[in-house]
């Protein structure tokens, strides 16, 4: 009898306070400070949009007064193709580590579109001239055309929200210039 009413006292104090902690813990997930990452490179104006048409690189390098600064279109081919592909272009940090929860938030910095894809394994996107000799990730093999990295995409000044990811590792890539790569482990 004794045994019967701590017990019941004890759940009568107990579960009020679990239903007041529960949605703490959730909300407390939920609102995790966001952890960023930023996409950068060093698109030169004038022989991109020569390239693949006006406004397609909107860079904010300076390039006019310091013509140095940036990466002519075809500098950046012929880089990829001799297999030191150019570091202007890349994802800062190459690796996070995060609590469950933590969403993602990776911001264009750079001056063309990117993507921030999710694949099982690095390898090349799906413009081939740019994959030095790599063979395409089967995710970014539809190109744009596939509304699957069509959603990863992150035009120039905008930025990509990822939620939800599950315990253990992650790679994404850009799937234009697959050397830009980040391993993001969630504990
Ligand atoms: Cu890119």
């Amino acid at each position: 009898m004794k045994f019967l009413t701590i017990r019941l006292l004890a759940t009568l104090l107990i579960a009020p306070l679990t239903l007041w902690f529960a949605p703490a813990a959730l909300a407390q997930e939920d609102t995790a400070t966001p952890v960023q990452i930023v996409a950068l490179d060093e698109c030169d104006p004038t022989t991109f949009n020569a390239a693949l048409g006006p406004e397609f690189c909107k860079n904010v390098a300076l390039a006019f007064a310091f013509p140095s600064f940036v990466t002519k279109f075809a500098d950046l081919f012929a880089e990829a193709a001799a297999g030191h592909p150019d570091p202007g272009w890349d994802f800062e940090p190459d690796r996070v580590t995060i609590t469950k929860g933590t969403p993602l938030v990776v911001v264009n910095q750079g001056g063309e579109p990117h993507t921030f894809t999710e694949v099982a394994k690095f390898g090349g996107g799906f413009i081939p001239p740019l994959n030095g000799g790599q063979a395409t990730a089967p995710e970014c093999a539809g190109g744009f055309k596939d509304v699957a990295v069509a959603r990863t995409r992150i035009l120039q000044g905008s930025q990509l929200q990822v939620t939800g990811l599950s315990r253990g590792e992650h790679l994404f890539e850009c799937c234009i210039h697959p050397w830009m790569r980040v391993s993001v482990e969630v504990q």
